[in-house]
């Protein structure tokens, strides 16, 4: 009898929760899902280059040249966590082997120059104001360095992980590593002024390396053109695939690797591992600061169209933001950051279908259509194994025009939407207003402002039934 009632009550559970699907393909780790919430990001490029205008330095620079005059790591981070960006990767050194913290192992660096007498750290200073503002703090070390005498044979490789451990061990805790596949060739290295080739894909041996920055920080993401964790988005443009998969299988690629541009941008349906794409691209039309470029900041519009085609497309945003020779974000650089995040807050805040009543052709017990819009992270609609047609669709007290259309895939569940279509019902008929591929951790589609009565998103092809998280009409 007992028994009976135990049962009774786990039916009654079973039922009230609803049925849990399995994941379809791969998922992302924890630290992944961390990773696509923080969706935006700054990188700074500061360092040598700053002084000598250049975006590349062939390694003979002199430390002395290294000299702001105001540095503010401050202000830059004030500045980046107003204009909502939510962590900050630092190049604490570039091709030019420059190191912008006092490291041990070489001369070739802040500790050399005039900046606080030598006394001064910047990777201390940025990684302090990020605690200070609440961001992530995250690295990028050259692999490629063009000063060092070692570079090309197995001493050098002993140095870069001598230095990747100072970085993970005095900085506290640090969530992406970012290294490039840039290889230029020709150099300084300790005076030889030689080229030296390196074969991409054995001569660093990074299962080594990250092996040990693991042991010393096993949260961290390892961003490269391959992954692991994140991969590169094939251009600089700041433009992700419109058909975006988070997955893709690594098995052949390598950081550097030519010709990878295109799947890098899509990923693969049937890629092995979930290894998202990030977007990287300048504010200004180089890396680092040159005060000709100042009248060529990208404009609040320009950066606003960089978000669509970045976190509207399912990939994270690293918005670079170069200090300029005082070591301050410059004027231009602020005005666009800041009209940028008004654009952002006056186009993409005030939810539409929050106010209007969402319906679906068919869901699964404990997963209804009005769970997406109740901003929580694990509360999703699926629809019916059986629905051969899976919608959503939202309707209006009154017609309303819709500018943008944000959907949230359900990724713990795997990405799973291949195609999908978005309709409006204006007047009397149910027009298609937008034919798409994927969705992701986020899409943000624009179409052009009608006045609509309802809304309907019919997913047309998955990979098992459609998971969607949250769902936004602006
Ligand atoms: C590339 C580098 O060669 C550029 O200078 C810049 O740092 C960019 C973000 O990555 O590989």
């Amino acid at each position: 009898m007992k028994k009976t009632i135990l049962h009774l009550i786990l039916l009654a559970l079973v039922l009230s929760c609803g049925y849990k699907p399995q994941p379809i393909g791969p998922v992302p780790s924890a630290q992944q899902q961390a990773w696509h919430e923080l969706e935006q990001y700054a990188f700074i490029h500061f360092s040598i280059n700053t002084f000598t205008n250049k975006e590349w330095g062939y390694g003979d620079e002199s430390p002395s040249l290294f000299n702001p005059s105001e540095l503010d790591a401050d202000q830059w981070v004030r500045v980046l966590q107003e204009a909502g960006m939510k962590g900050v990767i630092l190049t604490c050194k570039h091709h030019d082997g420059f190191a912008l913290w006092p490291s041990q192992f070489t001369e070739n660096s802040v500790k050399n120059s005039p900046y606080k007498q030598g006394k001064g750290d910047v990777v201390r200073e940025v990684a302090e104001a990020c605690r200070k503002y609440g961001l992530q703090f995250g690295v990028y070390l050259s692999p490629w360095d063009r000063n060092h005498p070692d570079y090309g044979t197995p001493a050098y490789l002993t140095y870069y992980r001598n230095q990747l451990t100072e970085l993970f061990t005095q900085y506290g805790p640090i969530f992406e590593m970012w290294f490039d596949g840039a290889n230029g060739g020709d150099g300084y290295y300790g005076g030889k002024r030689a080229q030296v080739k390196i074969n991409g894909a054995q001569y660093y041996d990074w299962p080594t390396t990250l092996k040990h920055v693991r042991s010393m920080q096993p949260a961290v993401l390892f961003f490269s053109d391959a992954g692991p964790d994140i991969r590169w988005v094939g251009n600089e443009r700041g433009i992700a695939g419109e058909t975006n998969w988070n997955s893709i299988s690594p098995d052949t690629l390598f950081a550097g690797k030519s010709n990878i541009e295109s799947l890098l941008q899509t990923g693969h349906p049937e890629g092995t591992r979930w290894i998202p794409a990030e977007v990287d691209v300048s504010i200004r039309p180089g890396w680092f600061y040159h005060a000709e470029e100042d009248a060529r900041v990208k404009t609040p519009e320009q950066l606003f169209e960089i978000y669509l085609t970045s976190v509207g497309r399912g990939s994270n945003l690293l918005l670079n933001v170069p200090p300029d020779r005082r070591g301050k974000i410059h004027e231009e650089d602020v005005k666009s950051l800041q009209g940028w995040a008004k654009l952002r807050a006056d186009r993409l805040s005030n939810n539409l279908a929050a106010k209007a009543k969402i319906m679906a052709s068919s869901s699964s017990r404990g997963w209804e259509a009005n769970l997406v819009l109740d901003s929580k992270k694990e509360t999703y609609w699926m629809p019916k194994k059986s629905d051969k047609s899976p919608t959503l669709s939202i309707q209006f007290t009154q017609a309303v025009p819709v500018q943008y259309v944000q959907i949230q895939e359900g990724i713990a569940y795997g990405q799973r939407v291949r195609s999908f279509v978005i309709e409006g019902y204006l007047g009397s008929e149910w027009i298609q207003l937008y034919q798409g591929t994927t969705l992701g951790y986020k899409r943000i589609i624009p179409i052009k402002g009608n006045a609509l009565q309802q809304l309907r998103i019919r997913f047309l092809d998955s990979k098992g039934v459609p998971i969607i998280k949250e769902l936004a009409v602006f």
